[in-house]
């Protein structure tokens, strides 16, 4: 089922409840339009008085928008703040140094609360330790570990001394992290021992020293190891050493580097259509701005709350909605070390229960796979935990399917909680197309409308905009705050991706495809219009998986598509030919076992094919291109409609139908 379809079967209106609007910022449409009218008048003069409100800036700015040199982008250039002085310092000057800041869960239950006074002494330390191995303002560090306090600390450390951070996610490989360290230079690294997983150990500091052995990142002259389990370790002194002795030599006290607003916060990698993964540049102030701003309106944030973003700090859901949005208002948090499925299906519901969690943020693909687990088992049910503290429920990272939001807005969230669907992506820096709780009346499977100051639009291949019920290519028409400054390292690839001349040169390509309501204008998102896909809200390239396959010595090409997927969204299908006969039976599990093991290696194991078919080549065109749409055909097991006439090997469909 296409998503407009899926959206046309479930058509009721969910409209925000008199007591959710009562309390809220943005209470009421007339309220969202007068923002949105206010941005559309003076567009400058609504981002400067936000950016005002919400930060604390130790150099006012006088310029807002520059656009001088677009499509790079300036905002607030002429400010100056700090990332980290905003998050703790100003909190704890402000007397709320007391305040819970962090509700650290681990994997195997044990919870650690640590205040903002608590967290500015760690965050200061390790700036500390950092600054005494040499690490300066402008300098990239690297951080690989799990979901902890010590994860958080690094980062924020970072910002602290103005070195961008560029973390990467704990479940890659070692030939991901390097290729990672190599290209945005890093001088240092920040791992753990281990990474607890599920009751599973993963040895994090292995996997790192088998990165930094492959060579090309030999500027890394540190690596700070955070003793997690006390696991065995390779040491290479003097180059490691653990974070806690680190931090334990060090004075509490750190005054924080002042950088101007457009100074690298951090790097951080993610998938795109064709070749490695770009490193997406975020800015300070203008990112800062919008991780809190966001959370305000979409979340409709209040001091009480107890918000609890799932993502790992490994991807942009975890910097913007756990590192630097909540901390940047003073929030109380939920950080979770773990996996939704240990030591039961019901952990989530467990964890809301216990810590009187308010605002709940998750993947549709955690929803779906805990849908299936408590309908077969009552005792991890969500009727069965005591969940009535939970006021707002929000998604992120793929289309949630309209079962799914029902079951999570009715089981979950008892019929009271909005349910807000956030389209957003790594590149511009936090929600864009949201709606607010005290606002907006929801529609299942429907992202809704553009934050206030946010231009979406759909338009078609060249770039005129498309009338309402008509598909198209989501762009957004102005700059925002947020909006990733370069890829790191090169700027022709940030302009050729983003900015596409066929589209005109100025409209933002999201690389999505999206349609709006007739009458609503409500957006709902198509999916991915390039190769990228999306499985259990996780970016992948196919062409980084082919990559990672034709490197292995059997293989002698490979394509690979997305199929539909129940749980994950989308799964990964790889298409390959081998360099020798084509297997069948059991040496083809066999063989299929191997190349996915592969993958896992090459890229990390989000990548792993779900099934691999063999085939003695692949569908191709006469003029040699390999025909993906007939591909995505055979890997949802349709029958081929299309045109076929122009495939060279037509026979080779029937063979690839087949599986293995
Ligand atoms: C935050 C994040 C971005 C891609 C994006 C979309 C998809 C994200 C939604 C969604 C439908 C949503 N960053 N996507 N949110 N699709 N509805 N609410 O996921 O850079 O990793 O991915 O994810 O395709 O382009 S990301």
């Amino acid at each position: 089922m296409s998503a407009i379809e899926s959206v046309l079967h479930e058509s009721r209106v969910f409209a925000p409840s008199a007591e959710a609007a009562a309390g809220a910022a943005i209470s009421g449409m007339d309220a969202y339009r007068a923002l949105m009218a206010e941005a559309e008048r003076d567009y400058d003069g609504f981002w400067a008085k936000l950016a005002r409100e919400t930060l604390s800036w130790r150099k006012p700015f006088s310029k807002v928008l520059d656009e001088t040199n677009a499509p790079f982008y300036t905002w607030f250039e002429d400010g100056e703040l700090n990332a980290s002085h905003n998050c703790l310092d100003r909190h704890v000057e402000a007397g709320n140094g007391d305040r819970t800041a962090l509700i650290f869960e681990a994997d195997g239950g044990e919870v650690t609360r640590v205040t903002y006074q608590d967290l500015l002494q760690r965050v200061c330390r390790f700036a500390n330790a950092l600054k005494r191995r040499g690490v300066k303002k402008g300098d990239r560090v690297v951080i690989y570990m799990p979901m902890s306090v010590e994860g958080v600390v690094a980062m924020q450390a970072c910002a602290r001394i103005g070195a961008p951070h560029s973390v990467v996610f704990g479940g890659f490989s070692s030939k991901s992290l390097n290729e990672r360290l190599v290209d945005v230079g890093a001088v240092a690294l920040v791992t753990a021992d281990e990474q607890m997983r599920g009751g599973k150990a993963l040895p994090l500091k292995r996997i790192a020293d088998e990165a930094l052995a492959m060579g090309g990142c030999e500027a890394v002259q540190s690596v700070f190891v955070y003793r997690r389990t006390g696991g065995e370790v390779e040491w290479h002194a003097p180059r490691d050493i653990w974070m806690d002795e680190a931090a334990a030599q060090e004075a509490d006290t750190c005054a924080p580097e002042w950088v101007g607003a457009e100074h690298p916060l951090f790097v951080l990698y993610t998938s795109g259509s064709t070749g490695k993964p770009k490193g997406v540049q975020h800015s300070t102030g203008g990112y800062l701005l919008w991780a809190a701003q966001t959370i305000k309106w979409t979340f409709d944030w209040k001091p009480s709350d107890v918000f609890w973003c799932t993502a790992d700090i490994g991807w942009v859901t975890g910097h913007t909605y756990i590192t630097y949005g909540p901390l940047a208002l003073g929030a109380t948090q939920v950080v979770f070390e773990g996996v939704p499925t240990y030591p039961d299906g019901g952990r989530f519901w467990n964890m809301i229960e216990k810590h009187k969690v308010s605002v709940f943020y998750t993947a549709p693909t955690a929803i779906r796979s805990l849908i299936k687990i408590a309908e077969a088992d009552a005792k991890v049910h969500p009727r069965s935990y005591d969940l009535s503290s939970l006021r707002i429920l929000g998604t992120v990272g793929e289309p949630i399917n309209p079962e799914a939001w029902i079951w999570y807005h009715e089981q979950v969230g008892g019929s009271r909680c909005p349910v807000v669907d956030t389209w957003w992506q790594t590149e511009t820096g936090g929600h864009m197309i949201a709606p607010m709780p005290g606002a907006t009346p929801l529609v299942p499977g429907s992202c809704t409308l553009p934050l206030p100051g946010i231009m979406a639009a759909i338009v078609d291949e060249t770039g005129q905009d498309v009338p309402n019920g008509q598909g198209g290519i989501l762009v957004v028409k102005r700059p925002w705050p947020a909006m990733l400054r370069t890829v790191w390292g090169d700027p022709e690839r940030y302009k050729k991706s983003y900015f596409p001349a066929e589209l005109g040169g100025k409209l933002y390509l999201a690389g999505d495809g999206s349609v709006r309501d007739k009458e609503t204008g409500y957006f709902t998102i198509m999916g991915r219009i390039d190769d990228v896909l999306n499985v259990s809200g996780h970016r992948l390239g196919t062409m980084e998986i082919e990559s990672a396959l034709v490197s292995n010595p059997i293989v002698a090409e490979a394509a690979v598509v997305g199929r539909p997927d129940d749980t994950t969204g989308e799964a990964v299908v790889a298409f390959v030919v081998l360099k020798r006969p084509r297997p069948e039976g059991e040496e083809a599990v066999k063989l299929a076992n191997e190349l996915r093991a592969w993958v896992g290696k090459e890229i990390g194991p989000i990548a792993k094919p779900k099934d691999v078919r063999f085939g003695d080549n692949l569908p191709k065109t006469r003029s040699g291109k390999i025909m993906r749409r007939l591909l995505r055909s055979l890997a949802k097991g349709e029958e081929i409609t299309q045109d076929v006439s122009t495939l060279e090997n037509p026979a080779i469909l029937e063979q690839l139908a087949q599986g293995r």
